[in-house]
Order: C-alpha cells, then sequence, then structure tokens
C-alpha cells in the first residue's frame, strides 16, 4: 500500500519531461543447476534466473520497487558504476546509504540515468551477490560514437560459481578455523550465468559486445578464437578504439568491444573466459577455471573447441584514453594514503585493514548521520572510529594513494564516480612515494573499478563534484567482508542542503528487527556527537607476540585435540551397550563427549 502510494507520488512528480520506467522486482529463491553440475538455491528476480539485463536510454528515470520475498536474508541494490548524482540516498549499500529491506518488506529505489554505457547491478547486503542476485545494466545512448558503425549488440555477463551458499561460505571464511584467510575458490566459470552459450551472427557485420564480470572472487581472461577486439568503452568511459588480443575483466570491471566478422563466413567462432588461477590459494583438481561460448555463422556447422593458449597476455587498460581526452588533474587539493594489508584479530580470524582499521558497519547509517548531525557533519569522528570515514569538501581534486601490502591482487572500486588512474606499479613495486613512482600520462585511463597488484600500489584521482556518502571497496566480496571498506563523506554541509530522503527510507530502518537507529552518530548518540560509546566495533587485537603462524599452531594443535576427544567418545560409545539410536540422546552422549575436553587431554596424550 504504502509502496502503491510512492510509486503514485514518483510518477506525478516525475511525468513532467524525461521518460520514466516502472519495474517490479519480486526477489525470491528459484532453483537452479548453471553448470550442469549440481542445482542449488539461487536468488532470482520475479522468477526468473539468469536476471534479464536492464535495458535503458541515457537521460532516463527508473523506479524499482523491490520486494524481499527471500524469506530468510535481508537484501539490498547497488547500481555499480552509477554516479548517483543528487540521489546518493538510492546507492544501496546498507549501513551507508540506506537500511536492509528485511524480509516481506519492499523498497523504491527511484533515480536518473546520465551515463551512457555498460554497468551491473546486485545486492550490496553481505555477501549475498555471488548467490545470484546480479544482471548487466546498459545504458543506450543514441549518441553512441560507434553507433555508424554497429550493426548488432551481444551482451555477455562472466562470473564464478559456487555450489554452496554464501552464508556458509562467509561463516567459515571468517573464522579461527582459516587464520590466513583462504578464500573459498569457485566451482567453475560461467558466461551469462550458463555454459555453451551460443549467439547467431552474420559475415561481415560488425558487433558491438558488451562485456561484465559479475564475479564474487575470479578475474577473467577473455578473448575470441582469431578475433582482434577494438575496446571503445570501459566502465562507461568511451575511449579511443584501442585494439587487443585479450582482455582481463576483475570482478566488477566492464568493456565493450567493436568485433568485425569476416565477411566471407569461415568457422564458428569460440571466445573463452578462462579465471585467473593465481587468485586462488589452492587449485581443487575438479575446477571448471574456463568456460566457452560460440559466435555462431551457421548453425550446421560444428562448435569447434576452443585451441589452448600458451600465455595469456592481455591489454593493459593503463594504456586506454577516455575518448573525451580529458587531461590528468593537477593540483590536488587532498591527498588521502591508504596503506592495506591483511593480518588476524584477536578471534584468530583474518581480517582485511586500512591503515589498520578493519571496517565494521555502524549502528546509524552513515548518510542519515550526515542529514542529523549538522554542523558537526564536517568532523570525521561523528561517523566512527572503525568505518574508514574521509569527509570530503566540495569541488577538490582528491587523489587516492592505495598501497597494497599484501601478495594478493585486488580490484578496488569507489561508488559515485570514476576515477583517473594516474599510476598503476607492477607487482612487488612496494608503496608509493615521491622517490617511487611512474610519469603521469597526459590523458590517463578514467574507470570506476582498477586492479592494483600485490605488494604494489596505484595512484587515483576524481573531482568532488557528487555530494553524498560514497564506499570505496575491494569488489572480491570475501574483503569486503573481512573489512577491506573506506567511506568518503562528500560535501556533507551541500549534501544536509539539497538532498531530501524519501520518508520511506526511514520507515525501513523502523521495520528491521530490530529497528536502526537514523540520528546521531556512528553509535547512535544524539546528545554528543563527539561521544562514540558504544560503537561496533572488531574483535579486540591479538595479545602481544602472536602471530598468524601462532593461530595456525593453536589451531591445528585444537583440532588435533577435538579428533582425540572424538575417538575417545567413539570408544567409549563402542563399549556401552545402552548405545542405539535415539538413547544416546538422553543420557547425554554429547555432554559425555565434552568432559574430556575440560579435563583437556592435549594432544600429546
Ligand atoms: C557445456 O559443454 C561441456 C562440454 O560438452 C559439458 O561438459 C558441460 O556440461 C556443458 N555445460 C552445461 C551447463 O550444459
Ligand atoms: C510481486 O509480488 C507481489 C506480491 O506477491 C505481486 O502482487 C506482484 O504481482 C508481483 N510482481 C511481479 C512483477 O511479479
Ligand atoms: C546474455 O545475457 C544477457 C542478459 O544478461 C542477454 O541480454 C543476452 O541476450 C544473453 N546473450 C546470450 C548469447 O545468451
Ligand atoms: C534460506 O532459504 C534457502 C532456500 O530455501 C535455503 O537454501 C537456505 O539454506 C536458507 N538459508 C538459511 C540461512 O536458512
Ligand atoms: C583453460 O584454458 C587455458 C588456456 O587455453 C589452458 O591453458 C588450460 O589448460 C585450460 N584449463 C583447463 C582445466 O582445461
Ligand atoms: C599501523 O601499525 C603499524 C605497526 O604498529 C605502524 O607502524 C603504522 O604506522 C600504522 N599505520 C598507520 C597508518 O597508522
Ligand atoms: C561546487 O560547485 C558547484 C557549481 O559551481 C556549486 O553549485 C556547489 O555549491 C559547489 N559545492 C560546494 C560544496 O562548494
Ligand atoms: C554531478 O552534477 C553536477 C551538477 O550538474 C556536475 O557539476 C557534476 O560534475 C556531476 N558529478 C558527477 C560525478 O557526475
Ligand atoms: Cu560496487
Amino acid at each position: 500500500m504504502l509502496h502503491a502510494l510512492w510509486l503514485l507520488l514518483a510518477f506525478l512528480h516525475g511525468a513532467a519531461c524525461t521518460k520514466t520506467t516502472y519495474l517490479e522486482f519480486n526477489v525470491t529463491w528459484v532453483n537452479r543447476n548453471p553448470d550442469g553440475l549440481h542445482e542449488r538455491p539461487v536468488m532470482g528476480i520475479n522468477g526468473q534466473w539468469p536476471i534479464p539485463a536492464l535495458h535503458v536510454t541515457k537521460g532516463e528515470r527508473v523506479v524499482i520497487a523491490v520486494s524481499n520475498h527471500l524469506g530468510n536474508e535481508t537484501t539490498s541494490l547497488h547500481w555499480h558504476g552509477l554516479y548517483m548524482n543528487g540521489t546518493s540516498y538510492m546507492d544501496g549499500p546498507p549501513g551507508i546509504a540506506q537500511c536492509e529491506i528485511p524480509p516481506g518488506e519492499s523498497f523504491v529505489y527511484d533515480f536518473k540515468i546520465d551515463q551512457p554505457g555498460t554497468y551491473w547491478f546486485h545486492s550490496h547486503t553481505r555477501g549475498q551477490y555471488p548467490d545470484g542476485l546480479r544482471a548487466p545494466l546498459i545504458v543506450n545512448d543514441p549518441e553512441n560514437p560507434s553507433k555508424e558503425e554497429v550493426d548488432g549488440e551481444i551482451v555477455l555477463s562472466f562470473s564464478d560459481w559456487y555450489h554452496d551458499l554464501m552464508r556458509p561460505l562467509l561463516a567459515s571464511f571468517v573464522s579461527v578455523t582459516n587464520p590466513t584467510g583462504a578464500e573459498p575458490v569457485p566451482k567453475s566459470a560461467l558466461i551469462n550465468d550458463s555454459q555453451n552459450v551460443t549467439v547467431a551472427i552474420q559475415p561481415g557485420k560488425t558487433y558491438l559486445i558488451r562485456m561484465v564480470n559479475m564475479a564474487a572472487f575470479a578475474s577473467m581472461y577473455v578473448w575470441f578464437q582469431g578475433h582482434s577486439m577494438r575496446v571503445v568503452e570501459v566502465d562507461g568511459i568511451y575511449t579511443e578504439p584501442t585494439e587487443a588480443s585479450m582482455l582481463y575483466l576483475t570482478a566488477g570491471q566492464r568493456y565493450s568491444v567493436l568485433i568485425t566478422v569476416d565477411p566471407s563466413g569461415g568457422t564458428n567462432i569460440p571466445f573463452v573466459a578462462s579465471m585467473d588461477e593465481e587468485l586462488f590459494d589452492d587449485i581443487p583438481d575438479d575446477l571448471n577455471s574456463n568456460v566457452t561460448g560460440w559466435l555462431v555463422l551457421d548453425n550446421a556447422k560444428e562448435l569447434p573447441t576452443p585451441s589452448n593458449v600458451d600465455t595469456f597476455e592481455a591489454l593493459d587498460d593503463m594504456s586506454l584514453r577516455p575518448l573525451d581526452g580529458s587531461a590528468a588533474l593537477d593540483k590536488v587539493d587532498r591527498t588521502i594514503t591508504l596503506d592495506m594489508k591483511m593480518d588476524n584479530l584477536g578471534d584468530g580470524a583474518n581480517y582485511a585493514f586500512f591503515n589498520n582499521n578493519t571496517y565494521v558497519e555502524p549502528t546509524v547509517p552513515t548518510l542519515y548521520t550526515v542529514m542529523s548531525s549538522g554542523q558537526y557533519s564536517d568532523n570525521p569522528i561523528v561517523y566512527g572510529s572503525h568505518t574508514n570515514s574521509f569527509v570530503l569538501h566540495g569541488n577538490e581534486t582528491v587523489e587516492i594513494i592505495l598501497n597494497n601490502n599484501d601478495d594478493g591482487k585486488h580490484p578496488f572500486h569507489l561508488h559515485g564516480h570514476a576515477f583517473q588512474v594516474i599510476a598503476r606499479s607492477e607487482e612487488d613495486a612496494g608503496s608509493y612515494s615521491e622517490g617511487n613512482t611512474l610519469s603521469t600520462p597526459a590523458v590517463p585511463l578514467k574507470r570506476d573499478t582498477v586492479l592494483v597488484q600485490p605488494n604494489g600500489y596505484a595512484v587515483l584521482r576524481f573531482r568532488s563534484d557528487n555530494p553524498g556518502v560514497w564506499l570505496f571497496h575491494c569488489h572480491l566480496e570475501w574483503h569486503v567482508a573481512s573489512g577491506l571498506i573506506a567511506t568518503f563523506i562528500e560535501a556533507p554541509l551541500e549534501l544536509q542542503k539539497t538532498a531530501t530522503i524519501p520518508p520511506d527510507h526511514y520507515d525501513l530502518c523502523a521495520r528491521n528487527k530490530p529497528p536502526v537507529p537514523t540520528l546521531g552518530n556512528a553509535a547512535g548518540n544524539v546528545d554528543d556527537l563527539l561521544d562514540l560509546n558504544g560503537e561496533p566495533a572488531p574483535p579486540q587485537p591479538l595479545p602481544a607476540g602472536f602471530t598468524t603462524k601462532g593461530i595456525i599452531a593453536l589451531v591445528i594443535s585444537i583440532l588435533n585435540g577435538l579428533i582425540m576427544v572424538g575417538m575417545i567418545a567413539w570408544y567409549g560409545m563402542l563399549q556401552s551397550p545402552a548405545t542405539e539410536p535415539g538413547a544416546g540422546d538422553e543420557d547425554g552422549g554429547p555432554e559425555g563427549e565434552n568432559q574430556p575436553l575440560l579435563a583437556g587431554p592435549g594432544p600429546g596424550t
């Protein structure tokens, strides 16, 4: 009822000039088996999965009523790559821009899209999108610079696929039993949430192929056998056409390319997405890291098996130049240095840190703290001690120096902006410093998700011309869970004046169980905005002297201990004449099993 009213109001308000699309998204569980190996529940929309791509036209307004019919999980949607200019409150992340949508509740996203290109939308609720709640979002541009050349358009999504649901995977990922923070390895690679997809094409025609990597974890090498690609767009930014034989897409990244088919026809054309196995701590024997599709000229002809490629030589995205020729921003007004690392906390689990802080969601969503903290909204303290919050002034050139002090690759994504990539080091280059940097390209790469190499750095710049609350985070969903998140609060005083948060946003917080406070600082303190007493915090640091190796040793000895306990109990059960199914439940078998643990038979017993 309430949301029907909202749709009506939204309709009356926006009917004036822009075209508006109204949609209903009912989010439910459905069962699917996309890799042909294992059927499992996935999150679909309106009973559909794969979720169809959302196609809109630049300049259009979109009103989407999302109803959560999952029954057992909260949800939310984020519109990856859209600037949400003037509508920061529609960006999606719970704890930042809104509250969670609980089961049985709905929420209306309403925003205007003024940028062309290839995007996607996905749940921004903790660890959820790899369960399937994600799809491409294509913004058609009547002025697309390639439109004269293009005969047809093809959308391809890539992803990695797990057979287990994210909830249990996350529980064992951030856990004392996984002190090294080894990420779960996916089972299969997918194209279009499927495998062996075929796309009909015709000889002599040129196709615009839009590609999105919607994976939880895996980057993809992508190539079309025997065909060169001309890259014309990267993350929504038109580029000078650039030839490439292979692309590398991290989770969150997009490209569109032109491919011209030989006028004389020929064989059907295989294309392959191959997961970057360097991301995985171990390579299980049953890993299906390659997935194939075909551009089909002739249905009667065979679908050739792709040839093996010897080395993965993908285009270096640093060589891409925005078509509008935007020069590198200079005269930096504000520099933010983020030193990232992975380490253990006192609970023995592995976490991710910026500047020694792992992100923990505040009590009050950050945007609501902006709206309710008056003049204090300019003071980063009100946003909490564990949110990696930075307050940006409006209309400044902001520089992020990101030092990856970890031996893994990480793709970083900024909400609300695309950034220029001023420098990106090779692997093992160490931290950025005046003495350790590369020269700035005159016209640098611009995109919204960038790969940072192991033990290397990246330098990013953007103009703070979009008041709002914007996350900056690693797009590996595992590292979102382990806290690799920073928050930029951009021009908060301006935001207070210009943002009108629809009342149903606050209602949603009231309908959460328990209700989520929407006033005051990160701790929900209204009287003293500088008092963060009671704010959510991470586990305590490890006691001095403890190391990851120490924890591994400890875990192994505990596991050994448990095995011993299990053996003693098992032996005990063999001895007991009364052991029948059911009987053991009453005579306290499990409690009995606990006693030796308390008595403490060490691994050496
Ligand atoms: C795709 O084809 C391969 C090779 O024939 C097969 O092993 C696999 O099961 C197919 N995938 C699906 C989802 O049907
Ligand atoms: C969504 O679910 C509601 C309630 O079950 C139903 O009335 C509505 O028709 C559904 N909408 C779509 C698009 O399936
Ligand atoms: C791939 O999926 C997208 C939607 O996600 C759809 O628009 C497109 O037609 C699909 N392509 C093929 C070849 O199935
Ligand atoms: C939620 O529901 C799905 C679909 O029925 C089920 O597979 C999943 O295990 C449930 N999750 C929890 C945490 O109970
Ligand atoms: C996947 O493709 C690559 C490149 O052709 C090849 O080297 C690799 O052996 C393939 N992996 C499997 C499991 O087939
Ligand atoms: C993080 O902690 C280390 C070790 O205690 C210290 O050397 C470093 O300066 C800290 N970094 C920041 C940004 O506070
Ligand atoms: C930034 O500049 C724009 C346009 O000149 C102006 O409307 C806006 O108020 C400025 N924002 C801030 C925070 O100064
Ligand atoms: C947001 O809109 C303002 C006003 O139209 C414009 O100056 C600014 O460049 C826009 N920012 C982004 C990131 O689109
Ligand atoms: Cu994102």
